[in-house]
């Protein structure tokens, strides 16, 4: 892993320190860390896939084996969803490409920063992007959206394994209205089960939001 920034610190060493002071319960040392390289030189998408996702899922393993308590967690989730957030006057600062995405997660799924980070990847790339977020109540009304925007992508963010059916309606009803839209499905339970994409009508899935961007480039380029 290179370093952030002009700093010397490895991006797991930042990962270790961001989570250290979280769970002390120090969000003002947990963002003066994120900033300590400069905010400019820090690369967004390492930040995003070495520095947040790695310490959510570790929170989780910590709250899962009874070490992280819910509050812990929470904190965690609000202090990274701040970091995001602070990050984007560069984030929607790219040049534009032409292309466009609705990221959405269906209704009952509360897991959002999954599918953030993949939108905001995606708008770092240039792409324009419509961010649904997490719950989306009805699936009528991310297709309604999808109507509108004709986007080339859909992409579907699914963490709880009991979403994944629910996913699935979704993705037939677009292909109903809009046949030629590109659908990738992702989160968790994808990365789990290799092809359960494609059983739920995906045309992909990647297992991180930097691999995400670089299969719907692929896909929509060779169109
Ligand atoms: C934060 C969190 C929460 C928060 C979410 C807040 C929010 N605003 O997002 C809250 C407190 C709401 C929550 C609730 C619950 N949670 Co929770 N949660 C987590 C935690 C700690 C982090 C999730 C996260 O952000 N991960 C980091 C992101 C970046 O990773 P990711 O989602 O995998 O996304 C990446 C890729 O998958 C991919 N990707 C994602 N979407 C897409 C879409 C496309 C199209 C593509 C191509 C790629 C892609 O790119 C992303 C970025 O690289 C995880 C732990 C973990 N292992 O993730 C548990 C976890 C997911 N939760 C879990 C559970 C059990 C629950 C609850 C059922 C707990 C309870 N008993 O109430 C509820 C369910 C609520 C609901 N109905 O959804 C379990 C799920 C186990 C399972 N398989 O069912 C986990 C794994 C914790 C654990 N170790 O047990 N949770």
């Amino acid at each position: 892993m290179g370093p952030p920034g002009s700093g010397t610190r490895s991006y797991d060493v930042l990962a270790a320190a961001y989570l250290e002071a979280l769970l002390g319960r120090d969000r003002r040392r947990a963002l003066a860390l994120l900033a300590q390289d400069g905010d400019a030189d820090v690369g967004i998408a390492e930040l995003y896939l070495e520095v947040f996702a790695p310490v959510l899922r570790e929170v989780g393993r910590l709250w899962e084996v009874g070490e992280a308590t819910v509050g812990q967690e929470h904190l965690v989730t609000a202090t990274t969803q701040l970091a995001m957030a602070r990050l984007y006057p560069r984030t929607f600062a790219a040049p534009r490409n032409g292309r466009s995405i609705v990221v959405a997660a269906v209704g009952g799924e509360l897991h959002e920063l999954g599918a953030r980070m993949v939108a905001d990847l995606f708008e770092l790339d240039g792409w324009d992007t419509h961010f649904l977020g997490a719950n989306v109540p009805t699936t009528a009304a991310i297709v309604d959206i999808v109507e509108r925007e004709q986007p080339d992508v859909l992409g579907v963010s699914v963490t709880l394994p009991t979403r994944v059916p629910m996913a699935g309606e979704l993705i037939a009803r677009c292909r109903q209205r809009c046949p030629d839209l590109t659908i990738l499905a992702g989160g968790q339970p994808f990365v789990q089960a290799p092809g359960l994409w494609e059983q739920i009508g995906a045309d992909g899935t990647a297992p991180d939001a930097g691999a995400a961007v670089q299969l719907a480039g692929e896909i929509v380029g060779a169109r």
